[in-house]
């Protein structure tokens, strides 16, 4: 714990001064470099989903006990209009749906933001039909074992589960919803907009103050949603579809990651790059509270050039890709985010030797360290019991 979390933040600059910390019951920690000057945030992202099927009550239960400070469920709606949680409004990379002869005929082809796509789709599904599948988890190098135990939770199965385990735990538990796809939603006849504001407005979380941040890649969403009164903090995500590693630079080819698809329907051209800049995050505060950017935006990667300017495959498997990347000198991006009064949390974190950039060695401590660093408000985790270690590596670091 720290003593600055009592302080009014706007007074420590005053107080540290006047060599007056004391006054806070502190006496010489050095302040945190995040907007509110507090911890940075641990968001388990899709619950620890690193371990358990993602979007589940047990992996956001398993979330909470690693100290995940919040539960991330991303949203997408039921044929019966009710908001459930998973990654994409498909089913069958997360559930067993294709394995159920019952539900065969449900397989078919929708636009999904500009691309065909062919899968079995919540939206097809009431919530008892959904009930009855079983989650799995997706990436083939997890653990499998608890595929087909797990169930599809609802949204307010979810706010009852922060609600109960902040009572059982002492610590205020907080969610953070996307809304996934609202244009498609809003497509199908299935609008996310007005059942998330109902649900926070029914949990008694509508303020500012609330234990929630609400997220979108969509401006739009985010924009309906505070017209629909919602007051909670919001987070405008920053995608890019890859990062060129001769230059470090991200890149925007496939056009469901050069930006949001309520710009592309609205033939707006820009790119997701635009948004962090100066102007863009300006632009950003007038609709929402932090910024949530893919963590090249941060800290990019490159590829080492042999003698001949060729990249070097750096650990030998005789692939080029992502782990043969050494990380770059961070931008100004977080610095940029909070002089425009916006918080940043960025996404996303992984253990596997896969998922970290060269100069970490396969440790992923060192990735969070580096973050931390540049005053990050928050991040994202498959693998929260590491990231609240790391943090607690890094506040060890700055005196707390
Ligand atoms: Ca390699």
């Amino acid at each position: 714990m720290t003593p600055f979390r009592n302080c009014p933040i706007l007074a420590l600059s005053l107080l540290a001064t006047a060599g007056l910390l004391s006054a806070c019951g502190g006496s010489d920690e050095t302040p945190l470099p995040t907007l509110d000057g507090r911890a940075p945030l641990v968001v388990g992202h899709r619950g620890a989903s690193g371990y358990l099927p993602e979007h589940t009550l047990e992996s956001y239960t398993l979330a909470i006990q690693q100290g995940a400070d919040v539960i991330e469920p991303d949203l997408v709606s039921t044929k019966d209009g009710v908001l459930v949680a998973r990654h994409e409004p498909m089913l069958s990379g997360t559930t067993d749906v294709a394995s159920r002869p019952e539900f065969a005929a449900r397989k078919t082809t929708k636009m999904v933001d500009g691309d065909a796509t062919t899968d079995w789709f919540v939206g097809d599904f009431t919530l008892a039909e959904l009930k009855t599948l079983y989650a799995k988890i997706a990436p083939a190098d997890r653990p499998q074992g608890n595929d087909g135990k797990f169930r599809i939770p609802t949204l307010q199965e979810i706010i009852d589960l922060a609600k109960a385990k902040s009572r059982e735990t002492g610590r205020t538990i907080a969610i953070y919803p996307e809304t996934k796809h609202p244009t498609f939603h809003i497509e199908q006849g299935l609008p996310l907009e007005d059942r998330l504001v109902k649900a926070l407005v029914d949990a008694g979380w509508n303020s500012k103050e609330a234990p929630v941040f609400v997220q979108s890649f969509e401006p739009g969403s985010l924009k309906a949603l505070r017209a629909k009164g919602l007051q909670v903090r919001m987070v405008q995500l920053i995608d890019a579809d890859w990062v060129d590693f001769m230059t470090g630079q991200t890149t925007y080819d496939a056009i469901a990651w050069a930006r949001p698809y309520d710009w592309t329907k609205a033939g707006d051209t820009r790119l997701y790059s635009v948004m962090v800049t100066p102007a863009g995050l300006a632009e950003i505060k007038t609709y929402a509270d932090g910024i949530g950017p893919w963590k090249p935006y941060i800290a990019s990667l490159k590829y080492t050039l042999d003698a001949a300017g060729k990249p070097r495959d750096m650990n030998g498997d005789g692939k080029l890709d992502w782990s043969d990347a050494s990380s770059m000198a961070p931008t100004s991006l977080v610095a940029d985010a909070h002089k425009a009064g916006l918080f940043v949390h960025a996404y996303t974190f992984r253990n596997e030797k896969r998922n970290l950039a060269y100069d970490f060695g396969g440790d992923p401590q060192k990735e969070y360290l580096l973050y931390f660093r540049t005053g990050l408000d928050g991040l994202f985790s498959d693998f929260p019991d590491t990231a609240v270690a790391a943090r607690g590596a890094y506040l060890k670091e700055m005196g707390h």
